[in-house]
C-alpha cells in the first residue's frame, strides 16, 4: 500500500484462525514479510476445539515473539453441532508438537468483540485474514453491522468452486465447518472481498523434496510431519498442501493470484452439498430472457483460480527458515 505521500504504509491484518498446522505456517508466512504486522489474533473451533486452537495461537505468538493480543472466539458453528479434524492435524492441532502449555493468556473479550472493536476503533486501516471457520466474522457482524465498510481487505480461506471438496464430496472443510457463517458473511457486502479455495491451494501441493529442504531443527518442517502423513494418505503422494499460509500471500501480494469475480452463496440445505460455494456462472447474452440465479443482490467478491505455486513456495520456504 502506498499512501498520498508516496510512503509505504504497514499492512495491518487481524488474523482469525484455528491453528492448525497451516494456520501456524501462515503466522510464519505473516511474521516474515516487511512491512506487515500482525495487529491481534482471534481463535474459533475448527482444526480442533477452541480452547486448543487458543492455547496454540497463544503458544505461537509466544514462539515467534509476537506481542499480540489473542481472544478466544467461537466453540461452536452458529447451526450445527460441533466437528474438528485432529486426524488432519493432529490431537494438539500441532502434529504431536505443541509442547509445554502457554505462558500468556488471552484476553478478556471474544475474538467476534475484538474484531469488532478494532475496526470500529481503526476505520479502513485494518485488514482481515480469515483461515478458520467463519464463526467469529459472523458474530462481529451481529456486533458491528458496519464491519464490511470499516475493514480493509478481507481474504478468506475457504470453498472449493469448479474442484472436489476436501471433508465431503463437494464442500471444503472451513465452510463446511460453519456454512451458516459463511454464508452470513458472503453476504455481508464486503467491498473489498477475497476467497482462496480448493480450486488454487490444492494446486500449491508442497512436494516431500520441499520438506526435505527445511533444516532439522526447523519448528514448521517438525509440525509439517504429520500433516504431510495425512495428505500422503489423502492424496497417494508425499507432501503437504498449504491451504492457510496461501490466503496470507494472497492478501499481502494480490498479484500472486488471478480471480474469477462472481456473487457467491454457499449451499445450505443440499443432501450431498451443504457447505458448498455456488455462483451463476452460466454465460448469459445481455439480452437473455434468463436471469441468474445464485446471490443476484449480493457485492462480488474475487475467487481466485491460478497462482504463481513456485513463487509462493519459495517465499513460503524463506519464511518457514528464518530465525
Ligand atoms: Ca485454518
Amino acid at each position: 500500500m502506498s499512501s498520498p505521500t508516496g510512503m509505504i504504509e504497514r499492512m495491518r491484518i487481524i488474523v482469525d484462525a484455528d491453528p492448525g498446522i497451516d494456520d501456524a505456517l501462515a503466522l510464519y508466512y505473516l511474521r516474515a514479510q516487511r512491512d506487515t504486522e500482525i495487529v491481534a489474533i482471534g481463535t474459533v473451533h475448527g482444526n480442533v476445539p477452541v480452547q486448543q486452537a487458543t492455547a496454540n495461537a497463544l503458544r505461537l505468538t509466544e514462539r515467534l515473539n509476537l506481542n499480540v493480543p489473542v481472544a478466544m472466539g467461537a466453540a461452536k458453528p452458529l447451526a450445527q453441532p460441533l466437528a474438528t479434524a485432529e486426524d488432519v492435524h493432529g490431537q494438539d492441532g500441532l502434529g504431536g508438537y505443541a509442547g509445554d502449555e502457554p505462558t500468556t493468556t488471552h484476553t478478556e473479550q471474544s475474538a467476534a468483540e475484538q474484531l469488532a472493536n478494532m475496526a470500529r476503533e481503526n476505520p479502513k486501516e485494518l485488514s482481515l485474514l480469515a483461515i478458520g471457520p467463519l464463526t467469529n466474522v459472523a458474530l462481529a457482524l451481529q456486533i458491528e453491522p458496519r464491519l464490511p465498510e470499516l475493514l480493509d481487505k478481507v481474504v478468506v480461506m475457504g470453498g472449493a468452486l469448479n474442484v472436489p471438496g476436501n471433508i465431503t464430496s463437494h464442500a471444503e472443510a472451513n465452510f463446511w465447518h460453519d456454512p451458516e457463517a459463511a454464508d452470513l458473511v458472503l453476504a455481508a457486502g464486503f467491498p473489498h472481498l477475497t476467497i482462496v479455495g480448493l480450486d488454487v491451494t490444492m494446486e500449491s501441493h508442497a512436494p516431500q523434496e520441499w520438506l526435505d529442504t527445511l533444516p532439522h531443527d526447523c519448528f514448521p518442517k517438525k509440525i509439517l510431519g504429520f500433516y504431510a502423513d495425512f495428505y500422503g494418505s489423502f492424496l497417494g503422494k508425499k507432501g503437504f498442501v498449504p491451504h492457510d499460509p496461501l490466503a496470507a500471500a494472497i492478501l499481502l501480494d494480490p498479484g500472486l493470484a488471478s480471480y474469477h469475480e462472481d456473487r457467491f452463496a454457499i449451499e445450505l440445505t443440499g443432501r450431498y452439498t451443504r457447505g458448498k460455494i455456488v455462483a451463476d456462472q452460466r454465460f448469459l447474452a445481455p439480452e437473455s430472457p434468463f436471469g441468474r440465479d445464485i446471490a443476484t443482490e449480493r457485492t462480488k467478491a474475487r475467487y481466485a483460480v491460478t497462482a504463481d505455486h513456485a513463487r509462493f513456495l519459495d517465499q513460503l520456504r524463506h519464511a518457514v527458515t528464518q530465525p
